[in-house]
């Protein structure tokens, strides 16, 4: 099978695009909010439209790709062969049912387990980062620039405070270390735009005990194209077929932080 990614690339990126503009065209309409595994992990009719939309269009235009959403409208994945879009419908949900910004639609699109085109969408801000596999990462259609090295001294991490506090997956202790070694720590509350936070050197690593494939699949191709590293939090690499912890870092301080400060239990 010979995949057009070109066709590809314009065709995702008009859907994402379209589904942005409905999102933003509808942010005063009443939502349907829902929880899942907790009462705080929610989900909205929004979260759920966007998806089938693009299970829809994809069985329209690529009928033998496969789809692996949040949501559940698409494909059960059991292997990384063919092409697979991976889609988070929208990613922060809390922070769209919340704060109405903050949050973004991704979709990195695999091909027998190797992420060759990764788009997120920042939907209140209109910004589109786009990446290509061996051919650069871009903003807004311009070229994002290598990450430059850093001390650690001067970084600012992105990480959801819950983790500071005693918890099953991490040394909380060590976690804490770690924010009173660097610049200043953040949380957005949205993975993938913390994964194109850390692409274009607004942050110099994100960590979190607990992704899912739709969480990191853009991200992943996004930050290994400007030269920052993505692993599991013991330095593994990532697959998009089962949930993991996730560490993506600016290269230069990546041995110290998974070695120095993050010890899961
Ligand atoms: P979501 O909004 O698509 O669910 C929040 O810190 C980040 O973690 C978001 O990117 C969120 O994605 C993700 N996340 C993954 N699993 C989650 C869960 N069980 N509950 C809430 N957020 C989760
Ligand atoms: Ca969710
Ligand atoms: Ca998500
Ligand atoms: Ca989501």
């Amino acid at each position: 099978m010979t995949v057009n990614w070109e066709e590809i690339e314009k065709t995702a990126t008009g859907w994402i695009i379209n589904a942005g503009e409905n999102i933003r065209n509808s942010l005063t309409d009443q939502l349907t909010i829902l929880t899942k595994s907790n009462p705080n992990d929610l989900v909205t009719n929004k979260d759920k439209e966007i998806e089938k939309f693009f299970k829809k269009k994809i069985k329209e235009y690529f009928p033998t790709h496969f789809l692996l959403g949040e949501e559940g409208f698409g494909d059960s994945i059991e292997k990384v062969d063919g092409v697979v879009w991976v889609l988070d419908p929208i990613d922060g949900t809390m922070n769209f049912v919340h704060q109405k910004r903050n949050f973004a639609i991704s979709l990195g699109v695999y091909e027998n387990g190797i992420g060759m085109f990764g788009i997120i969408y920042d939907v209140l801000h209109n910004e589109l980062y786009t990446a290509k596999k061996g051919q650069g990462a871009f903003f807004n259609n311009q070229p994002i620039p290598k990450l430059k090295p850093i001390k650690i001294e001067e970084a600012i991490i992105a990480l959801n405070s819950i983790w500071l506090t005693p918890n099953k997956r991490l040394n909380h202790h060590k976690l804490s270390d770690l924010v009173q070694k660097v610049r200043g720590s953040r949380s957005y509350g949205s993975a993938a735009l913390e994964f194109a936070y850390v692409a274009t050197q607004r942050l110099d690593a994100y960590i979190t005990p607990r992704l899912s494939p739709w969480d990191y699949a853009a991200g992943k191709i996004l930050i290994e194209e400007v030269g920052g590293v993505c692993t599991t939090l013991s330095g593994n690499p990532l697959t998009i077929l089962e949930n993991s912890s996730v560490l993506v870092c600016n290269e230069s301080i990546f041995n110290e932080v998974l070695t120095e400060y993050i010890e899961e239990k």
